[in-house]
């Protein structure tokens, strides 16, 4: 009652009240005439703007409370997240420091493979040499193992010879060689005549160009030539004319004595009646000491061998 009657007493104070309490949320100021002076006489009413500025007082102490909270917690949290940063930095330090190992460690291993890749090459180097050497030490071991045996061969031919000479010393003129029941010449090493003439020759010391019808025959003269044998020279300027021949009729090769052949010791090719003009044979030193025939120019300059048929005693 008494509050509304202090209402209606001044409206005008209702308007300013009015004004200050725009909205319920506002302090309302109402004046008490009868409470001394005019400043004194307002006083602050406690109405449902009260509650709501209550309200809103404790909201903002929950707000203020959860900012508090929030803040808190993002130290907090910002705290450990420094902490992480700081362990998570270490670590990458420790990263840092063991790739920095690895990247020294990966050098050395590089340099170490390096000299392992040199060392390898180097020792495959030597090996190709040593392999180079031995290649050589064999083709020279070969190379002696021919001579050694080329040597042997010629020792052997020259001790035949002897033994031939020792033997038909006393049976055939000097210097020739005896087998069987023959006598077998041979032309002086620097002198060449044509078939003809060299047969001539033979006449003149009682013998005849050899007829060489046996491989006995074939190989003991064959020896013989092997050691007179002169490598220098172009094996077919080397030949020794024989007592064979295909003049009357070509492909029917005669010996001087009137025998058909038989057992021809050609080479490989031959006879070939070269140009057609070939019609006389010769025997040369050759390793193949049963290919050593050739048909020839019968006017081509050779040595030649005789051979004297010795009487049966
Ligand atoms: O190639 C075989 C051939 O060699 C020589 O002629 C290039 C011989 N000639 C002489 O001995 C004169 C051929 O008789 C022989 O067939
Ligand atoms: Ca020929």
């Amino acid at each position: 009652m008494k509050d509304s009657a202090i209402y209606t007493e001044n409206k005008s104070e209702d308007a300013y009240n009015q004004l200050i309490s725009e909205d319920d949320n506002e302090l309302r100021i109402e004046e008490h005439p009868h409470l001394g002076h005019p400043d004194t006489r307002h006083k602050v009413v406690n109405g449902p703007s009260s509650q709501t500025y209550r309200l809103t007082a404790v909201i903002l102490g929950i707000l203020c409370t959860v900012l508090m909270s929030t803040i808190i917690g993002l130290c907090i949290s910002y705290k450990g997240l420094s902490e992480k940063h700081i362990v998570m930095s270490q670590n990458s330090s420790e990263t840092n420091r063991n790739l920095e190992q690895l990247k020294a460690n990966y050098d050395l291993l590089t340099a170490a493979l390096v000299k392992v890749q040199k060392n390898f090459q180097e020792e495959v180097s030597a090996k190709d040499s040593m392999q180079i050497e031995r290649d050589r030490e064999r083709k020279r071991k070969e190379l002696l193992q021919t001579q050694t045996e080329a040597l042997m061969n010629e020792q052997k031919n020259l001790q035949a010879d002897i033994t031939m000479k020792e033997k038909s010393c006393s049976r055939c003129p000097m210097g020739w060689v005896l087998l069987q029941s023959s006598c077998y010449g041979f032309s002086d090493t620097d002198q060449v005549l044509s078939w003809n003439l060299g047969r001539e020759e033979c006449k003149k010391a009682g013998a005849d160009l050899a007829v060489i019808d046996s491989q006995e025959k074939q190989e003991f003269i064959q020896g013989i030539l092997m050691g007179k044998r002169r490598s220098s020279t172009s094996w077919h300027l080397n030949g020794y004319w024989i007592g064979l021949h295909d003049v009357h009729t070509e492909g029917e090769w005669k010996w001087v004595d009137g025998t058909d052949l038989t057992k021809g010791f050609w080479f490989d090719g031959e006879p070939n009646d070269n140009y057609s003009a070939e019609d006389c044979a010769a025997t040369y030193p050759k390793e193949t000491p049963l290919k050593t025939w050739n048909d020839a120019p019968c006017d081509f300059p050779l040595k030649w061998i005789c051979e004297i048929k010795l009487q049966e005693p």
